[in-house]
């Protein structure tokens, strides 16, 4: 048995349970002060105040910082060949995203690079990715596929998702995501890619049990709401929880779609409506906000906090991926979610913690510090939650703890 006890935490901060947050509950949070926790083999076993009664086993003084569970990031692109460092210029003359991916750049280009590149590359790019990730603090995320866009591509993309969840810290969770855009080769035949999808790609990736979830983009020139949702029930059928790219650029039915379709979760909701809201509410399913994104298209930000008021449980995630969003940073996202979102530092932790792992299935292993959860945290370089979430630019993290086992010890400063 190995064991681990944090002792001298400052402040520990925590949503509660293993459900998602919604309205005015995803902004209660356990605060406590001076506080200890005491893992075993990877397992939150206890936590309190004051003197630990565990006088055994490994220690680790928190050195009275702020102490939160690792952060998880619910929709990344993670898997992809090359950059798309060519697109800022275009970028810097306002070419719009739709636009560069219409004259057959943006995703289509980070299909040529994923295609052309080999598994084990793939696979060392995107663990060198998570080595980032986990610097910045985040100890659970999703990958998508959705840049192969044939049989073979795609099942590569999760096999790469599939390996690095065995053999890398961070926790991977996968979405298929075909339906990220038509491919070149059937740029005049439609009807034959939703073929492919929903007859060879969906079974298989489901009875190979390569992912857990399956998305779509819905959007202007992508997908339109009909087909997304003969792609994600073709998904539910096999299996697959649906989730839904929506309303990111145009409103064209996503965030209604996701909640008559009781999707897991809606993703970016820039432009959302009212309508779509209400859907929301409805079926139960989690806004999942990437204001990075926004601030990276020089866009509007998701209305935030009609959703919190509508009773829909709001996470947060990074967005990583080579065009629209080239970061991978939590930190930054919640300085966004303060700042553009007005959500409050309590609400911007829940939004990355236990919604966010609520929206990839895993609230009931990751995401507050509850007994019998998995032993992930953060010990911050930062005396207090207003801290984490005000200062800009820095990384804030000093040490993280996946599965009771402390990883490098990043900062100098103690
Ligand atoms: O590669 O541009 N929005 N998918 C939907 C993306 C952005 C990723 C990309
Ligand atoms: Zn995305």
């Amino acid at each position: 048995m190995s064991s681990l006890l944090i002792h001298n935490i400052g402040m520990l901060a925590s949503p509660e349970g293993c459900e998602a947050r919604r309205g005015a509950d995803q902004g209660k949070i356990r605060l406590l002060e001076n506080a200890w926790i005491y893992t075993e083999d990877g397992q939150i076993i206890s936590y309190g105040t004051g003197n630990p009664p565990i006088t055994f086993g490994e220690k680790l003084d928190a050195g009275g910082k702020l102490v939160t569970p690792g952060l998880v990031d619910a929709h990344t692109h993670l898997i992809f060949g090359g950059w798309r460092q060519n697109e800022l210029a275009m970028k810097i003359r306002n070419v719009p995203y739709l636009e560069i991916l219409a004259a057959g750049g943006g995703i289509l280009s980070t299909v040529k690079a994923t295609r052309a590149a080999s598994e084990e590359a793939l696979f060392r790019k995107a663990s060198a990715a998570l080595d980032e990730m986990m610097a910045f603090g985040t100890t659970t995320c999703e990958a998508k596929s959705g840049y192969g866009l044939n049989v073979d591509d795609e099942l590569k993309q999760l096999r790469v998702i599939g390996k690095l969840n065995k053999e890398h810290p961070m926790n991977v969770v996968a979405t298929f995501m075909g339906a990220h855009a038509v491919p070149p080769e059937y740029k005049e035949n439609r009807e034959g890619y939703l073929k492919l999808l929903c007859d060879e790609l969906i079974p298989t990736v489901a009875s190979k049990k390569l992912a857990k979830f399956c998305d779509v983009f819905c959007e202007t020139g992508v997908f339109t709401a009909e087909e997304s949702r003969r792609i994600l029930e073709a998904g539910k059928e096999a299996g697959l929880l649906p989730k839904i790219h929506a309303d990111e650029i145009d409103p064209i039915g996503g965030s209604v779609l996701a909640g008559e379709l009781g999707a897991v979760s809606a993703e970016h909701l820039i432009v959302c409506t009212d309508e779509g809201i209400q859907s929301m509410a409805q079926g139960g399913t989690i806004a999942c906000l990437l204001p990075a994104t926004s601030f990276y298209l020089n866009s509007t930000y998701a209305p935030a906090r009609r959703m919190i008021e509508a009773g829909v449980p709001v996470a947060m995630a990074s967005d990583f991926n080579p065009g629209s969003c080239p970061c991978l940073n939590l930190q930054l996202v919640m300085n966004l979610g303060c700042l553009k979102y007005r959500m409050t530092p309590e609400e911007v932790l829940t939004a990355v913690t236990l919604n966010a792992a609520a929206a990839i299935g895993m609230e009931n292993r990751v995401g507050s510090i509850d007994r019998v959860k998995q032993a992930d945290f953060v010990i911050w370089n930062a005396p207090d939650l207003n801290y984490l979430c005000y200062r800009l630019g820095s990384n804030l993290v000093d040490c993280v703890i996946k599965k009771g086992v402390a990883q490098t010890r990043f900062s100098m400063s103690r």
